[in-house]
């Protein structure tokens, strides 16, 4: 018998990488004239984040960030998605810059530039200036979105001779539906759908800005785009039927922030559905709202198994409590959304280039043991998930990047620093990074350009 071994390459040119987030990494949250967060205020109101963790000095990356950017790129990545700190820049969110948060960024990037890094920078991964909550309501105002645009204009200014690859903001929904409707993040409110619909649109006012200043200060080849958390439908068989109806329920459960951007109107079904609770919006701003982009990022962590029920409805499945799922028990093993989520952004949207912008499971990990961290579990789910992205590129998905989320563990929000989701160790008493076991696989991924 002969063996015949598939290589599962991907195409030349795709783009590997780590994720991560300035507020989750960081630490340094009162130094060298950083306003606080409505994190920092969220994480000290008890019983919202688990054991009272706070982001004060988290990875401390602040000081740390040369030997970080060192271990990066010796574990051969090329690629950095970033974020940074609004409030560093701005500590009261608008007015007076803070100059020592500006030249932070400047040697942080610089700094990666001699690794060989290239930075993906997230303009906004949820640090809402607390004085704009303050003042404004945050996310509630359209006025923080005009904030926004002022940010967005200074670190495109500052940072666009190096920057060349912008997001505008990460995951719409967990800084609005979570933090304004149901309270899990920060700032932690329960206000009813009305606020949560107003929300949205505040943010989608926002990523406009952040298009608009790229395009005017972004300068030569600077390209922009958004990162969403889509919910990603998987037909439970992959046949026409449970096909269409997997199609139908992403196209729901997502229209009310890609509708906008890609077809400058919100949907019909969602508005109706929104009834009195629509979000009041003015004419022009489905038009900047939908300013063209360059590529879409999505963060892509697990699915819903949804079947064609009666007269070919969709029906999303419930999981059974032995569904295998990570140790962030919302994060079930369900590798084909790696699959389905680009396919059908691609297939309705016409989203012409994608980039997974966050993948990857979260264990409450042990320490190293002679100096090994054996964490087959993340490998392996890591690894499934780049097996259906790769079949998706196969069948023509226009997916152009991945970065796995994430580099080290970090504060993982309301989890605190208990769930780790890093394929480097954090030892956070001693600021020590041990590599997993899933940092070399991912190591040898990225060097060979191939699923190992
Ligand atoms: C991403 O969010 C974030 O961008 C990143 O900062 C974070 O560290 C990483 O993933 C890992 O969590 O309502 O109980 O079903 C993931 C976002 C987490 C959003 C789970 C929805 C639903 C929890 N998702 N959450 S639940």
């Amino acid at each position: 018998m002969k063996i015949k071994s598939t290589a599962l390459k991907f195409p030349k040119k795709f783009v590997w990488g780590f994720a991560a987030a300035a507020p989750q990494i960081e630490g340094a949250a009162f130094i060298d004239g950083k306003g606080p967060s409505i994190w920092d205020t969220f994480a000290r109101e008890s019983g919202r984040v688990l054991n009272g963790d706070t982001l004060d000095v988290a990875c401390d990356h602040y000081h740390l960030y040369k030997k970080d950017f060192a271990l990066m790129a010796k574990l051969g990545a090329r690629n950095y998605r970033l974020s940074l700190a609004w409030p560093r820049i701005f500590p009261e969110g608008r007015g007076t810059v803070n100059q020592k948060g500006v030249d932070f960024y400047h040697r942080l990037i610089d700094a990666m530039l001699v690794q060989g890094l290239t930075p993906w920078v997230t303009m906004f991964h949820w640090d809402l200036p607390q004085a704009l909550e303050d003042e404004f309501g945050g996310w509630r105002d359209r006025r923080t979105a005009d904030a926004f645009g002022d940010y967005a204009d200074l670190i495109v200014k500052a940072y666009g001779d190096r920057v060349k690859h912008w997001i505008t903001l990460n995951e719409i929904l967990c800084f609005t539906r979570l933090g304004y409707g149901n309270g899990q993040k920060a700032p932690g409110l329960r206000l009813g759908e009305q606020v949560v619909n107003q929300t949205y649109h505040i943010a989608l006012l926002a990523h406009g800005h952040g298009v608009r200043a790229v395009r005017e200060f972004g300068g030569k080849g600077a390209l922009v785009g958004l990162t969403d958390n889509c919910e990603v439908g998987i037909p439970l068989t992959e046949t026409p039927e449970d096909i269409a109806a997997a199609r139908s329920h992403f196209l729901t459960a997502n229209t009310r922030v890609l509708t906008p951007i890609y077809q400058g109107a919100y949907d019909p079904a969602y508005l109706r559905s929104a009834g009195k609770n629509a979000p009041i919006f003015e004419k022009d701003d489905l038009d900047f709202i939908s300013q063209k982009t360059d590529f879409l990022g999505l963060n892509i962590y697990t699915g819903q198994f949804v079947r064609a029920g009666k007269r070919g409805r969709p029906e999303a499945l419930p999981f059974p409590p032995s569904y295998p799922a990570a140790d962030a028990s919302w994060l079930r093993h369900v590798p084909q959304a790696l699959y389905w989520g680009p396919r059908f952004v691609a297939e309705i949207y016409g989203v012409k280039s994608i980039y997974i912008t966050e993948n990857g499971a979260g264990y409450d990990d042990l320490p190293p043991e002679n100096g090994e961290v054996l964490d087959l579990h993340r490998r392996d789910y890591v690894r499934n998930c780049l097996l259906e992205l790769h079949r998706g590129i196969d069948d023509g998905v226009p997916v152009n990047g991945y970065f796995l989320w994430s580099f080290m563990d970090n504060y993982e929000w309301e989890d605190g620093y208990q769930r780790r989701f890093g394929v480097v160790y954090c030892d956070f008493k001693t600021q020590k990074r041990t590599p997993k076991t899933s940092a070399h696989w991912y190591s040898k991924v990225m060097e060979l350009n191939a699923v190992v």
